[in-house]
């Protein structure tokens, strides 16, 4: 066998969704011609899914863009070298800058930066260099409201909660299908098992979700609820534990203000009272609130369709509540806030683990509102919706040019199709960092693709916060960059000095400038591990052959624990750092120091769930779905995770279709506030009465493309039934889920 055609392994953490399973690759050459769970990894201990068992073709995948794109004065986009795309780059978005200010570059971030090195390292730098205001995340579709309940509650929006999986003795899963997903704001390998392990040592499972999916299957009590009325139901049982004196907070009593406050706020919210609008039974919910109450530990878990909803916010904020209300927040089979090898907490060793309230600068919302609708900004962000019409508004601080990273908001966002026409008409410059030329890139000047992941380094910034079990690991690339290719952390570096007037410097300059500022900062903050040593000196000690591996290894050595790059080289299968342990007080950043239970913004928006016990829409509405072998907008170009199953389809429950006059296989219309769509019905009683299912992430027949396989069966992009006006209020997140359609036979 000659060297080049020779087989091997190689370690790579699996990208594709927030379980982060460490896959053993097989390669032959430069090929990934296989992937399996790697058996000894300390955190997956061998898991894998149908997706990372396709990472072979998904890596190889014929349509991914290998050489920038760059549009020529014909206005076609053509292969260029790297120089000559960031050249343009330099040359095309300075200038409006200049000439028009910050805001005028709008940044979008999408979904795979929180899975690669790249997209957690960088774009932080770049925003801090533009200084824009214009920044629109895939967050204000997803999780947002998460970080705005954190943020109020807990004085930081990135204190994320995550349920203790593997000791907890009840979960009550809200809006959450991690048989489908694989977990999300919970990133566990084998979610499956792990819910299967909690059953099996007689703990128990309640799922409300208003489809019967996998994860009901698994459940001991599964909750069909009316969509968008979660935060109705977890008033309520947050009214019962008042009621029957069912609160007990533990060890947090100390740590909470505001309990007298939230038990005066959910008054009006009886079960009686939510029963009709959430079409649950009063007598369920008294029993879903007492089993909680009663569990020896127990955990309260919501994730997008709670979050991607009318109280997106509020029901977030509850589901916290009522796990504090039970004493469940921060402590073992609870919800716990995990501790990653590179979060900036203190060492146990410092002392900081004080008893007392430490005050901290709290979180605002709203510090400014956006230009056209007034939207507040949350975590410095806008929301997604209003991207197009911050394009299309003419007047000052229009957004000119965008830089989007990872992000296909064309099928991700509401009105796909006033976002396309305003990022292809009203333009004056876009550049699209992505593999792929899809719907959203096809509209970019320059397009600069990122290599395969066997090609990248990984670790996860983002995951490891959110992770059920503290650990950490590191796998360098597990086959050398191809001649032509450039690592996604020198297209992101050489982006920014692009844009920052530093065109031409050497990459490494990004690095260094991150580093130099860290570490002034470390050296002298008295809580840090390298308080008063000369930073210069501790640069020079950092190791790595790049500079994200420098910036890694300054991370590691910052953080809580005393490990550094080479350890994580020489545990290729990950260090176990142990099992979430509680962090209440030191966690909290509030201004009272305490959890502050009751927030004003919180409490002003409750006259909007109180209205919403008396509303009933008798029309049907629409909710989301996610498949096993699909994610988001970006995966259906792979042909063994295509077809089967994985299709998009409207699923209606047969009474319905009955009433409609519906067959299973026809083709329906469906129409809401922003269009309407044809698209063929599956008659299922997985759904419940009164709503139907359609996947997003679809709707792969736009011109331009090249996505060969996608756009053979494109289906349609559910999201162009919204006009993005529906969000929740308080985080600006879309409301994706729970809302009104009209569904008739197209005959
Ligand atoms: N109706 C409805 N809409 C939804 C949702 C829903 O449930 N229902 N879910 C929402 C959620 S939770 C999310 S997170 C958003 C996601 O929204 P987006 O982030 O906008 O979309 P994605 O499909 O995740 O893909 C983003 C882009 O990243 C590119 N990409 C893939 N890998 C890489 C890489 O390694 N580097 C770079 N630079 N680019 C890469 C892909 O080609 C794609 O163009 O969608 C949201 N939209
Ligand atoms: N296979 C696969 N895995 C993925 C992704 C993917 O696209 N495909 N995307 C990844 C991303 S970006 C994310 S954010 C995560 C999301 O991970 P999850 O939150 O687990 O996502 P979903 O599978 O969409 O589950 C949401 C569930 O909420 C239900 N639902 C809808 N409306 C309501 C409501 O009003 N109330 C309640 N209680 N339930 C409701 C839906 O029926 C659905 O079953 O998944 C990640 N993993
Ligand atoms: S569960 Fe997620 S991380 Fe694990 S192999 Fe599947 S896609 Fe990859
Ligand atoms: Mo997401």
């Amino acid at each position: 066998m000659s060297g080049t055609d020779a087989t091997r392994t190689a370690l790579r953490i699996c990208p594709l969704c927030e379980a982060t399973c460490g896959l053993t690759l097989t390669i032959r050459g430069s090929r990934v011609t296989g992937a399996r769970g790697d058996q000894d990894d300390v955190f997956s201990q061998g898991f894998i899914c149908p997706k990372g068992a396709s990472f072979g073709q998904l890596d190889a995948d014929p349509d991914r863009l290998r050489r920038p794109l760059v549009r020529d004065d014909s206005g076609e986009l053509r292969e260029a070298t790297w120089d000559e795309a960031f050249d343009t780059v330099a040359a095309r978005i300075r200038p409006l800058i200049e000439e028009h200010g910050p805001n005028a570059v709008g940044v979008v971030l999408g979904n795979p930066n929180v899975h690669t090195m790249a997209g957690g390292l960088y774009p932080p730098v770049l925003l801090s260099v533009l200084r824009t205001r214009s920044i629109f995340t895939a967050s204000t579709l997803d999780q947002m409201p998460k970080h705005v309940s954190s943020g109020l509650l807990y004085g930081s929006a990135i204190a994320i909660p995550v349920p203790d999986l593997d000791r907890t003795d009840h979960l009550l899963l809200l809006g959450a299908n991690p048989l489908e997903s694989n977990g999300s704001l919970c990133t566990a390998p084998d979610f499956p098992g792990k819910l299967k392990a909690l059953r099996r040592r007689g703990g128990s499972l309640t799922v409300v979700d208003p489809r019967r999916t996998r994860t009901a299957e698994l459940a001991d009590r599964h909750v069909a609820i009316r969509p968008g009325t979660d935060a109705l139901l977890l008033a309520a049982l947050a009214h019962v534990l008042f009621e029957e004196g069912l609160t007990d907070l533990g060890n947090l009593a100390p740590h909470v203000q505001g309990v007298a406050e939230v038990r005066q706020a959910v008054r009006d919210f009886a079960p009686e009272a939510v029963a009709a609008a959430c079409d649950m039974d009063a007598d369920d919910i008294r029993t879903i609130a007492r089993e909680l109450a009663a569990a020896p530990t127990a955990a309260v878990y919501g994730r997008i369709g709670s979050c991607t909803v009318e109280h997106g916010t509020l029901a977030s904020w509850l589901v916290d509540v009522l796990n504090i209300l039970t004493g469940n927040l921060d402590r073992p089979g609870g919800a716990l806030f995990p501790l990653a090898a590179t979060d900036r907490a203190p060492r146990p060793s410092s002392g900081l683990r004080h008893e007392e309230p430490h005050p901290g600068k709290g979180f605002v919302l709203g510090r400014w509102t956006s230009r056209v609708s007034g939207h507040p900004e949350a975590k410095g962000e806008l929301p997604i919706a209003a991207l197009a019409e911050e394009i299309e508004t003419p007047g000052d601080g229009r957004i000119r040019a965008v830089i989007a990273v990872a992000a296909n908001p064309v099928l991700s966002a509401p009105d796909g199709d006033r976002l396309d026409r305003a990022l292809g008409d009203r333009l004056d410059f876009m550049v699209s960092v992505d593999p792929y030329l899809n719907e959203t890139s096809r509209h970019a000047d320059v397009v600069l693709p990122p290599p395969p992941p066997s090609r990248s380094a990984h670790f996860d910034f983002a995951f490891n916060a959110l992770a059920v079990r503290n650990q950490a690991r590191y796998t360098p690339a597990a086959v050398p960059l191809d001649a032509g290719l450039m690592d996604e952390c020198e297209i992101h570096a050489r982006l920014i000095l692009a844009v920052s007037g530093m065109h031409g410097a050497a990459p490494s300059a990004v690095d260094d400038m991150v580093i130099e500022r860290a570490l002034a900062k470390a050296v002298a903050d008295p809580h840090s591990p390298v308080h008063g040593r000369d930073a210069k000196e501790v640069a020079a000690e950092l190791s790595g052959g790049t500079g994200p591996e420098r910036r890694l290894d300054m991370m590691l050595r910052l953080g809580p624990y005393d490990i550094t790059l080479d350890d994580l080289l020489a545990h290729p299968h990950g260090i176990d750092l142990g099992p979430l342990q509680p962090r209440i007080p030191q966690i909290l950043k509030t201004r009272s120091g305490r959890v502050e239970l009751l927030p004003a913004e919180v409490e002003a928006d409750l006259p909007r769930l109180r209205r919403a016990l008396e509303e009933r829409d008798e029309r049907l509405v629409l909710v989301g779905r996610r498949h096993l072998r699909s994610n988001n907008s970006w995966m259906h170009n792979v042909a063994t995770l295509a077809g089967g199953s994985n299709r998009c389809t409207l699923q209606i429950h047969p009474a319905d279709a009955a009433r409609l006059g519906l067959d299973d296989g026809d083709r329906a219309r469906i129409a809401a506030d922003g269009g309407e769509l044809e698209v063929p019905v599956e008659i299922t009683d997985a759904v419940r009465t009164g709503v139907v299912s359609l996947p997003h992430g679809w709707g792969h027949d736009r011109p331009g493309t090249r996505m060969s396989v996608a756009a053979a069966s494109p289906g349609v992009n559910v999201n162009q039934l919204l006009d993005g006006s529906r969000l929740d209020p308080l985080s600006g997140t879309a409301v994706l889920n729970g809302f009104p359609v009209e569904v008739s036979a197209t005959r």
